[in-house]
């Protein structure tokens, strides 16, 4: 806080008189520590001020009894600065640095800087600060003393961005009554000597059988381990039953041994690596990972009875994305979704743990993305405990080339974050910091991070020389003693342990190791995590259609709004209609939304629940959805879903900040997490979902394949060529469907509302018998479309059809020449041409389902038309985008005898045109080609596809 009343210089003295006039007026008007200092103080003398201001000029006091006064003020402020410049800027004259790096420290440590002497301190009585501190102390001499020592020592409390005062009260009283820190609170020595004994031995016993064997050593940062049990304990010791710990490679394999409990023996089979092949498990391919990116869950009794739990999930090499994932599965885990209504999260459920790099956290911007989730209602989890294993070095590269901020936690203080650096050699300073970590976590459900400040033992990986680039950091590296040494020796020099101890326990680690090893059998050892797959044709048997009676039941529930609640004139008027939309039930008078309302509402009777986020997702990009209502004349909102009678799960909707990588790395883990829960993320426009490429990458697609995960996440991605722009038109469909492979997925461009609910109603329905992600090409002006409606009866009948075929054309199948084959708003933009009737020997039709492409179905309607000679593939995306590419060698081999060709937007780097008037007339002579029996030889945008 800044000094009080007698700190006249400057801008300070309108604050302070200001602040001292709030606390005479209300003394809890002002933070407990003005508060405890104006009441020291008692009010300012009159002529304080003047006085002051005189002595300040000249730098004497004058004989005035005001001025007397004056100079003990001085001298108090002065000492009440220095005090305060120790609380909060200590941490820049902290040793944290276990490599000896010499703190930067700062002026305002210094008693000079504040006009005030050592007399002047040994003069004032302690009591001047409020706290432990202050209380414990007989003089500011003291005082100052404890304080170096807290702030200055082998930890740096980096408070002073905390703007809430009751955390920093809590911050500052918890940090300097030394309630974490032995000895209020003892460290049980030799078991501590015993945990780092099993990290360092661990390591050296590889480095010794496997030498040069990639494996990311922990070593130089061993006190992770430790911190890690810390928290965790602690947090069991409160009730938490959940824990989810994310990190990247660097220590993984000791986490994963120590902290995770994976037997030696599967780690040892894992760098064994006996050839295994790739795996095949009823037609789908397996292939598996390296060993630093695998998962690891452990169960163990922690307080009372119940057991806590704590999973790594699995990760890819690239840094910090699994950083929102981990977020979404805490999310999940600690969610009661099992009712009516908007779910229940418990925040003191669950516990996540971000392990970050001290180059990768600075760095990726995914990590600023995923701690601007941690305090939104529809993504919170309580609290992460973030821990930078700060190794000093980023692969070759220096902090000084990483990042801008002062230390590489910089980042989270826009967030109001603690932070907390640590010396990482200094064994008990690092308990004490988990500890006060897991405290804060526990009292205000918010983040905190650890800066674990160490080093690096090896190169990158362990064939790096490093000496190479980082000479002098390595000459020091070299000639450091590990932590484990370092606290043996403090054990033995208080007579915890005797000589000798500390290399047994460390010899007996490293005989059960190699006992482990000569006792491997491979094969058996390594267990793989293969997912079940479902039987052939579960997703085409899935009967999704809805009776009638239920329907309108449901379509009356979602149009009821709360009585005295005022629904927006404009909207009424829709939903007037929608009332009446099931009245007639082979009338159509089903549109796009209407459909959805029905699908989400049916899926939530079926009892399943139903998470839906993304940017404006609540009214919907274009203003279809409305599923959040806002009362006219109060802003208050209602959600029909969440107050669905017939509902037996939640309904969860937010609006997502404006992210994509976290947002849908949240949706990600909350999926895995949650598998029995329908998780939709939608896009704006489908466009920007190559904001998340690498979680499409690296976890949507790839999952199964990699680490045996079954995600069933949905993507409604909005997709059409209407005009807008090289933006704004396309999901790059291209890029999923080079992506598909494995039957990793489903992909689908539905053109009818039914087709949508029977879509949505057949994945809610396979999360548990056969989980695939979904990606929806979603309509945009197709909303509104009066050829986009579908009858009541299409809901209540039916169900999903991967292919429609052109039932117009049904009875002059022998006439029909060519076979147009389209996808999404392209097919209606054919169907609804001009130029179809004139046309009868063309027949259109409608891929629904782009992926798995259903090859049997399509080669089934082929066959129906008996003088068929020629099957061209019409899109509108420029013919290297779009589906063409993808279809064209499964549709080879179907076509046999008849030519396959394409039409389609020339060959283009940018997705679509600049105007919408030259957009327009491409769009019209498409359609009008697709008519031309000859068009396809004829013009240069086409290709011959045999
Ligand atoms: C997104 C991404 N970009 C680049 C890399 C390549 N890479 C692997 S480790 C590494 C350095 C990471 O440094 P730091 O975060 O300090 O972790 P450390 O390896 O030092 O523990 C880099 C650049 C990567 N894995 N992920």
């Amino acid at each position: 806080m800044a000094a009080g009343w007698q700190d006249f210089q400057g801008v300070n003295q309108g604050y302070v008189e200001e602040l001292y006039e709030r606390f005479r007026k209300d003394p809890n008007s002002v933070d407990p520590e003005s508060r405890e200092l104006f009441a020291k103080l008692g009010p300012p003398p009159s002529s304080t001020l003047s006085a002051l201001k005189t002595r300040n000029a000249v730098g004497v006091a004058d004989a005035d009894p005001g001025a007397a006064a004056a100079v003990d003020a001085v001298a108090s402020v002065g000492a009440f600065n220095l005090a305060q410049s120790i609380r909060r800027y200590g941490h820049l004259a902290a040793t944290i640095d276990p490599l000896g790096g010499r703190p930067t420290g700062d002026p305002a440590l210094e008693p000079a800087t504040h006009h005030v002497t050592d007399a002047d301190l040994q003069s004032l009585p302690g009591s001047f600060v409020w706290g432990a501190v202050g209380e414990s102390s007989a003089t500011m001499a003291e005082v100052v003393e404890k304080l170096r020592a807290i702030y200055c020592g082998n930890i740096g409390y980096d408070f002073a961005h905390i703007f809430n005062p009751e955390e920093r009260h809590w911050l500052r009283q918890a940090v300097e009554s030394g309630r974490f820190a032995p000895p209020v609170q003892p460290i049980n020595g030799p078991a501590l000597l015993g945990r780092l004994t099993e990290v360092e031995g661990f390591e050296r016993f590889l480095q010794r059988t496997f030498p040069g064997k990639t494996r990311f050593s922990i070593e130089g940062l061993d006190m992770l381990v430790p911190v890690l049990d810390e928290v965790i304990s602690t947090a069991a010791s409160h009730g938490t039953r959940r824990g989810f710990i994310a990190m990247a490679h660097r220590g993984r394999l000791n986490v994963m041994t120590h902290v995770l409990g994976k037997p030696y023996a599967q780690m040892l089979a894992e760098f064994r690596d006996p050839v295994r092949g790739v795996y095949e498990h009823q037609g789908v391919k397996f292939d598996g990972d390296v060993k630093y990116h695998l998962a690891a869950t452990r169960e163990f009794p922690a307080g009372r009875d119940v057991n806590f739990v704590v999973t790594m999930p699995p990760n890819p090499s690239h840094l910090e994305a699994i950083d929102p994932v981990l977020e979404g599965m805490a999310r999940a885990a600690g969610t009661n979704a099992s009712a009516g209504g908007a779910p229940v999260f418990d925040p003191d459920a669950v516990l996540p743990i971000l392990i970050h790099g001290d180059a990768a956290f600075p760095g990726q911007g995914i990590v600023a993305e995923t701690l601007n989730l941690n305090k939104l209602d529809g993504y919170t989890t309580g609290g992460t405990i973030h821990i930078i294993a700060n190794n000093q070095i980023g692969f070759t590269t220096d902090q000084s080339d990483e990042f801008s901020t002062l230390y590489a936690s910089g980042l989270a203080r826009g967030f109001k974050i603690p932070i907390v650096h640590v010396n990482a050699d200094d064994v008990e300073a690092c308990v004490t910091v988990a500890r006060l970590a897991i405290g804060y976590r526990q009292a205000f459900k918010r983040d905190f991070l650890i800066d674990l400040v160490g080093y690096r033992r090896y190169g990158h990986n362990e064939g790096d020389e490093p000496a190479f680039t980082q000479p002098a950091m390595y000459a020091k590296v070299n000639a450091k003693t590990s932590v484990r040494q370092i606290w043996a020796a403090a054990l033995e020099s208080r007579g915890e342990i005797t000589a000798g101890d500390a290399d047994a326990m460390l010899a007996a680690k490293l005989d059960e190791l190699q006992q482990s090893l000569d006792s491997l059998q491979p094969d058996k050892d390594l267990v793989e995590s293969v997912p079940d797959v479902a039987p052939p044709g579960t997703a085409a048997r899935t009967e999704t259609a809805v009776p009638l009676d239920r329907l309108r039941a449901l379509n009356a529930s979602v149009m009821t709004t709360p009585a005295g609640f005022t629904v927006h004139r404009k909207l009424e008027k829709i939903r007037d209609k929608r009332r009446k939309a099931l009245d007639d039930q082979s009338a159509p008078t089903v549109d796009w939304a209407a459909a959805e309302d029905l699908a989400y509402a049916s899926i939530l009777e079926d009892g399943t629940p139903i998470r839906l986020t993304g940017e404006d997702v609540e009214r919907g990009t274009f203003s279809h959805r409305h599923a959040v209502l806002h009362d006219s004349a109060t802003g208050e909102t209602f959600s029909a879903l969440q107050a669905l009678p017939q509902a037996k799960a939640s309904f969860e909707i937010h609006n997502s900040p404006l992210s994509e990588a976290a947002t849908i790395g949240f949706e990600y883990g909350y999926n895995v997490q949650a598998p029995d829960h329908l998780v939709i993320w939608e896009a704006q426009y489908g466009d920007f979902i190559n904001g998340a490429q690498t979680i499409i990458d690296e976890f949507v697609v790839s999952a199964r394949a990699k680490w045996g995960q079954e995600p069933s996440l949905v993507f409604l991605l909005p997709h059409a060529h209407e005009g807008q722009g090289p933006d704004h038109a396309s999901a790059r469909p291209e890029r999923f469907l080079q992506l598909a492979a494995d039957i990793n997925m489903r992909v689908a461009n539905c053109t009818t509302p039914a087709q949508y609910f029977h879509l949505l109603r057949r994945q809610a329905a396979l999360l548990t018998k056969d989980p695939l992600p979904l990606i929806v090409l979603t309509p945009k002006s197709l909303l509104r479309h009066p050829f986009v409606v579908s009858t009541p009866a299409e809901l209540a009948d039916g169900r999903w059809q991967p292919v429609i075929d052109d039932a117009d054309a049904r009875e002059r199948a022998h006439d029909i020449r060519r076979l147009i084959l389209c996808s999404g708003k392209v097919a209606v933009d054919l169907l609804t041409s001009a130029a179809r009737k004139a046309n009868p020997q063309v027949a259109i039709c409608r891929v629904e389902q782009l992926y798995p492409l259903p090859v049997s179905e399509l080669a089934d309607v082929f066959e129906s038309y008996p003088k068929l000679d020629e099957i061209t593939w019409v899109q509108e995306e420029p013919e290297n985008m779009g589906a063409w590419d993808f279809v064209r060698p499964q549709l080879s081999e179907l076509t046999g005898r008849r030519r396959l060709s394409v039409l389609a937007r020339p060959r283009s780097s940018s997705p679509a045109e600049g105007s919408s008037a030259v957009h327009a007339k491409n769009q019209e002579r498409l359609i009008a080609q697709a008519f031309e029996l000859s068009a396809t030889k004829k013009l240069s945008r086409t290709r011959d596809g045999s």
